[in-house]
């Protein structure tokens, strides 16, 4: 079954990755910043100081990005960007250029999607607690209305979390992420929470305050577990695996999930949590749980498990010898574009929309001046074959966004990996449309059949 016509393919990139402009035009400093200038935190002392330089060249990148036929571009606002401090006075500047971007973006006849919070957390509102402040649901919901205020005429897709799983998880927990804190579990718990309610807030604040009727989702980790055979009994096993809650970490689908779907955390985790998890005051469950016109999830892989006869009805299926991986080591899984969609639109019945995928690659400009990268074009066409049989078995995606649209700095690991379409040089910050780039562009114009064609 082909892509439905209105198939939204996109590409995202996230501001402190590749914005640069770390003190132009009167931004504030955001825990990235702050964290970047730590010795031996960052690959190399790498910073997002400068990163693409995407501030001051972002119409040379929208033209990029029409050549490629993207239909939509997910980007991130930074919030020290338009808040300085956090809350309190907008700095106009700051503000001014999300508006010239988006003008930008649908002049180019492409649509901007917009995630009001990807990790870059105004260092202000940190030195008040971070998102360890409860007040810190209302901060993020007070820059939500100022955002919807001004892009909402135009804006119509937003997303206002980037991965829970991450800027709690690493950012609070292991530390190897802003703001590089190593907090007990019950904290990192704590700030969860009150993120989760700020995420409320936000989807308050942009139903109110946007002209356009928004349709607003999120963007989440698909911490996803896949079958490892074909028959029911494996089947059963993923699906519980998926939704299963019990270790203590946060890499999981449902801790956040259910709470911004189902207005409850998962009970098997309440249970094997005990008195770590958070307690909710009256109305906390309630906010985070604002009616979603999508979901959006992050899915890079995803593990196997098979049926076993244990307490928990699954185990993990080691992976053969030499399993194919990217530049990261992250395991090429393409049937987590398939399981994934499936399992979260039956536990949440939304539909959903791919908010990243792609991978890492050692690419390099030729001496003729191409970026060849192959594994590029035959991962996302491995993946988007497996999205396409989702589709035509009856789950609602609604669209593909790679990651990234560009090489850029992936935050702990500095300049070290590059996910784009367009390869960056970081000497000059000439922009090059890799070979994936246009064979993206093929797959876009002929709405996936290329898929099918022969490289
Ligand atoms: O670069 C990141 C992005 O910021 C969040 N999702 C995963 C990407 C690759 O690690």
């Amino acid at each position: 079954m082909p892509f439905p016509a209105d198939f939204t393919w996109g590409a995202a990139a996230a501001s402190y990755q590749i914005e640069g402009g770390h003190d132009a035009d009167g931004k504030g400093p955001s825990v990235w910043d702050m964290m970047c200038r730590w010795e031996g935190r960052i690959h190399e002392g790498h910073s997002g100081d400068v990163a693409c330089d995407h501030y001051h060249r972002y119409r040379e990148d929208v033209a990029l990005m029409k050549q490629i036929g993207l239909t939509a571009y997910r980007l991130s606002l930074s919030w020290p960007r338009i808040l300085p401090e956090g809350v309190g006075t907008v700095n106009e500047p700051g503000l001014a250029f999300y508006d010239r971007l988006v003008d930008e973006l649908l002049g180019a006849g492409i649509e901007p999607w917009v995630t009001l919070f990807h990790w870059d957390f105004p260092l202000a509102l940190f030195r008040r607690g971070g998102w360890l402040n409860r007040d810190s649901a209302e901060w993020f919901g007070e820059y939500a209305a100022i955002v919807a205020a001004r892009l909402g005429d135009r804006v119509r897709c937003w997303m206002t979390h980037n991965e829970p799983q991450c800027f709690i998880g690493l950012g609070h927990g292991s530390g190897v992420h802003a703001p590089g804190l190593k907090l007990p579990f019950s904290e990192q718990l704590l700030a969860g929470h009150h993120a989760m309610m700020a995420h409320g807030r936000a989807v308050q604040a942009l139903r109110q305050g946007a002209k356009r009727p928004p349709r607003i989702g999120w963007a989440p980790v698909g911490v996803i577990k896949y079958p490892a055979g074909n028959d029911e009994a494996h089947l059963e096993a993923a699906r519980r695996a998926t939704y299963a809650c019990t270790e203590r970490h946060l890499w999981n689908l449902t801790w956040f999930s259910d709470a911004v779907l189902k207005g409850e955390y998962p009970a098997d985790a309440l249970e094997a949590w005990g008195d770590e998890a958070p307690a909710a005051r009256n109305g906390d469950m309630a906010l985070m749980h604002q009616p979603l016109d999508f979901f959006g999830v992050n899915i890079y892989n995803a593990l196997p498990v098979k049926a076993a006869d244990n307490a928990a009805g699954y185990e993990e299926v080691k992976r053969y010898e030499g399993f194919p991986i990217t530049l990261f080591g992250w395991p090429i899984e393409p049937d987590s574009l398939y399981w994934g969609p499936r399992f979260i639109h039956e536990r949440y019945g939304l539909p959903v929309v791919v908010t990243e995928n792609g991978l890492s690659n050692p690419d390099v400009i030729d001496l003729d001046g191409r970026v060849r990268d192959p594994q590029r074009i035959d991962f996302t066409r491995r993946y988007l074959l497996r999205l396409e049989d989702a589709i035509g078995d009856g789950i609602p995606v609604e669209g593909y966004f790679h990651w990234s649209v560009m090489d850029n700095f992936e935050w702990a690991e500095g300049y070290k990996h590059r996910f784009g379409l367009i390869y960056v040089d970081y000497r000059t910050r000439q922009r090059v449309l890799k070979d994936s780039a246009h064979w993206y562009a093929k797959v876009i114009a002929g709405n996936g059949k290329a898929l099918h064609e022969a490289v």
